[in-house]
């Protein structure tokens, strides 16, 4: 192990997925560092691992019953070289300061990839948004932004969805925003159409992972047409990557849900993919109804403590893990491959352990492309929203799509280029670290020792 990581675990032992995610980075950023000096002259990595700043508060609200609850609210403002901080909130009762860490760390080199001038952070709480009412989330999100308006604003750290915040949250927030500082201005993305969200950023993430795929196929001349697809999920990722699967002529075969999953051996259609939308963002419920709605499917409840998930076991062509980090374990990752899967494209973020990740890499005929290139679609198109919302313009579904897979090409181009030159071809894990990396320590040593 290097230096610098044992100095990142010694200084915070107990935060296991930051470690997990620094880990990956410094490995592949070793022969960057070994070419620049200058970089370790600047302690470049001992900075970039350390949050510019942390912000964690309380977050009171009384429920439907009048009981009063108090959840703890996070901001990390990782990095901010290259633009304001930006990047979701998750809202989940797993989240602790160790997963937005890691979250935010991902951010600072997946925002450097888009092209983009975005800067990394993450937040969120570990409130469960599950069996609460519209008016307690609403009560929530208005507790956690009367203490995190006053750290954010649409020039500093701009905050967007993740895990349990899609639209609803994002206008409860803006909400109680707007009424705290007096201003309307672009502080949220992935806000509604009609007060100032982006066409697309619904969209974006799970076509960004779908476009992302198309590149790494289109290398050997090949599509997703035809192809069989297990996707994770049955949120927001899950539902537009799938969306994306079937235009382009693949076939998804599964959803998941944090309870178990659904096999689909004749294929989500239209009219099953508007029921997962329904079944999800309006009713807010349990995949496993799919199954009763949909005989020809079949439910499987999956314990997250068994050795492997047979979500993972199926054959198929492509894989589009879309709900959670690691939920890919090593025998996951070997099923996928023993199953003949060869192009696996992260919508989630840090969805596969390393040991899994290193039999993709280790397999010559396996496309596999990391949460930070692949799911980088999303944050584009919020970068695309603050374009738009700063000009006071709104350009059309044609325009934005269009600006989408340019972005995924050029990240994919970005990846290919950067594995390239050092001397790691078709390592989209190196790719993507080492061109993100560059990019932000380049802007870190032109502005100084701040
Ligand atoms: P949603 O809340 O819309 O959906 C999350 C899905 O993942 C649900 O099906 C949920 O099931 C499942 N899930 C969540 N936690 C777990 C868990 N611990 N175990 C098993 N399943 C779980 O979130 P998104 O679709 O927005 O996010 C999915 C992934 O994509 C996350 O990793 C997120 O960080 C990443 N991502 C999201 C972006 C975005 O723009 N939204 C952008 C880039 C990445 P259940 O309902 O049971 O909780
Ligand atoms: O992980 C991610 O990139 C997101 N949740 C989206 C962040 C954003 O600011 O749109």
């Amino acid at each position: 192990m290097s230096k610098e990581m044992e100095a990142v675990i010694q200084k915070d032992p107990n935060e296991r997925e930051f470690h997990q995610a620094v880990s990956e980075v410094l490995e592949s950023v070793k022969p960057v560092l070994d070419k620049n000096q200058e970089y370790r002259h600047a302690n470049i990595i001992s900075r970039i691992t350390e949050p510019e700043r942390v912000i964690m508060f309380r977050v009171p609200w009384a429920d439907d019953r009048g009981e009063i609850h108090v959840n703890r609210g996070f901001r990390i403002e990782m990095n901010s070289a290259i633009g304001p901080y930006k990047g979701g909130l998750r809202f989940h009762p797993s989240v602790n300061l160790s997963i937005l860490k890691f979250l935010a760390f991902e951010q600072v080199f997946k925002n450097a990839l888009t092209t983009l001038p975005m800067g990394g952070g993450k937040g969120g709480s570990d409130f469960d948004p599950k069996g609460k009412s519209d008016l307690e989330v609403m009560r929530f999100c208005q507790s956690f932004m009367a203490e995190l308006f006053r750290h954010i604003g649409h020039n500093t750290d701009i905050p967007a969805g993740d895990i349990g915040v899609g639209a609803r949250e994002i206008g409860y927030l803006f909400g109680m925003y707007k009424k705290l500082k007096n201003e309307f201005t672009g502080v949220l993305t992935g806000k509604s159409l009609n007060w100032g969200g982006s066409l697309i950023r619904p969209e974006a993430t799970g076509y960004g992972a779908v476009y992302f795929a198309q590149e790494m196929l289109s290398t050997r001349k090949e599509s997703l047409d035809g192809k069989t697809c297990i996707v994770s999920g049955s949120g927001n990722v899950a539902q537009y990557a799938t969306e994306k699967i079937m235009e382009l002529g693949g076939k998804v075969v599964t959803f998941s849900d944090s309870s178990g999953y659904v096999y689909d051996e004749k294929g989500v259609d239209r009219d099953k993919l508007n029921y997962v939308m329904q079944l999800k963002n309006i009713k807010r419920g349990r995949i496993q109804e799919y199954a009763e709605k949909y005989p020809e499917a079949v439910y499987t409840p999956v314990d997250p403590n068994q050795d492997f998930n047979p979500l993972w076991n199926h054959k198929a062509d492509c894989a589009f893990p879309s709900a959670t980090q690691n939920e890919i374990n090593e025998n996951d990752a070997a099923n996928l491959l023993k199953n003949g899967v060869y192009v696996v494209s992260e919508g989630a973020n840090m969805p596969t352990v390393p040991e899994g990740v290193n039999l993709f890499l280790d397999n010559k005929n396996m496309l596999y492309a990391p949460g930070k290139a692949a799911n980088a679609g999303g944050v584009a198109v919020s970068g695309l929203e603050m374009a738009q919302n700063s000009m006071r313009i709104k350009w059309s579904r044609e325009e934005v799509d269009m600006r989408l897979k340019e972005i995924m090409r050029s990240i994919h181009t970005s990846c290919v280029d950067a594995a390239e030159e050092y001397g790691t071809p078709g390592n989209y894990v190196n790719g993507a670290n080492i061109a993100g990396f560059v990019k932000v320590v380049e802007a870190m040593i032109d502005q100084g020792v701040v």
